[in-house]
């Protein structure tokens, strides 16, 4: 049981938790972004409208505006540049080159959150890179770091040091993806903070095709990355993120556990939620997601 849907001529090959793949033919792969939304690690029963376009759109925009720097997977996403069964779905599909995945994500970090304040708060290192102590949760980093993570098949990626990711793929290449990752990161951030939006972190995952490295999968959604309204940042405690704090508040409100299954969500939180994925797409791009919808479906 998957719930992919059946598409005409792909063949479905493997589901995210909120997105799907297919095949088209030897060289070329479907990505489908669904509405479906996590929280908690858990795949809610209420779809969130609009939010797989988003992480399209936001998608789209990033790899023309990062193409000078790194070659990236997208062959196309206007219904015209897709295969016929999929047409349907324009807006929330991306048609890709199909490429060898690099086994690990590589992380870049500007703020001190999530796991890399846990590993600091246990002992002083992110990634086994030591920072100077007295750092705070959420504290600005002296400068923005690659912290690359295994990619976990089941349960939670592993943080890695940079030498352990050398060890598997070469110097060389490591220091590819280490300097792409830090200036994808680098760019991402600046652009951000011109849009009123901080980007504390982001993960990039990148393929080989005839041995150069390719950008792959989302680039700089809030599904890869943690944006925090720049009004709302202050060292001591994590920042709410853009997009889904509003859905992980109302469920945490509610007592939920979390396991499955999770509380139906209200009306107003599934609205706030849609609201707040589009405002994301529409202060980043600079443009009404409605307006890229429409150029998406030519
Ligand atoms: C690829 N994923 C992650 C995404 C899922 C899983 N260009 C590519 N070539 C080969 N493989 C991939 C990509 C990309 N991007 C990406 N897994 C494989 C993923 C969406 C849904 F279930």
């Amino acid at each position: 049981m998957t719930g992919a849907p059946v598409l005409e001529g792909l063949e479905h090959r493997l589901s995210g938790k909120v997105r799907d793949i297919y095949q088209v033919d030897a060289e070329r792969l479907l990505l489908v972004a669904t509405d479906r939304i996590s929280a908690f690690d858990v795949v809610l029963d209420d779809p969130i409208p609009g939010r797989g376009e988003v992480l399209t759109a936001l998608t789209q925009f990033w790899l023309e505006r990062t193409a000078d720097l790194v070659p990236n997977h997208l062959v196309g996403w206007r219904a015209g540049e897709l295969p016929p069964g999929a047409r349907r779905l324009a807006g929330r599909a991306m048609l890709v080159r199909r490429l060898e995945m690099i086994p690990f994500e590589c992380v870049a970090r500007g703020y001190l959150v999530g796991s890399g304040w846990k590993e600091y708060r246990a002992g002083g290192t992110v990634c086994g890179i030591r920072l100077p102590a007295g750092l705070r949760e959420a504290d600005r980093l002296p400068e923005p770091l690659f912290t690359p993570a295994t990619k976990a098949v089941t349960g939670h990626d592993e943080n890695v040091s940079e030498s352990y990711v050398s060890e598997h793929l070469g110097q060389r290449l490591t220091g590819r993806l280490r300097d792409l990752t830090l200036e994808l990161y680098r760019r991402g951030a600046e652009h951000a903070a011109s849009r009123g939006i901080l980007l504390a972190d982001t993960k990039f995952e990148f393929g080989l095709a005839t041995g150069e490295v390719v950008l792959a999968d989302e680039v700089l959604t809030p599904d890869s990355s943690r944006f925090w309204p720049a009004g709302a940042w202050q060292p001591g405690s994590s920042p709410p993120s853009f997009d889904k704090q509003f859905v992980r508040d109302w469920l945490q409100a509610q007592g939920w556990d979390p396991a499955p299954p999770a509380p139906r969500l209200p009306v107003e939180v599934i609205e706030g939620t849609a609201a707040r994925y589009r405002e994301a797409y529409e202060r980043l791009a600079g443009r009404a997601l409605d307006d890229w919808l429409a150029e998406a479906r030519q």
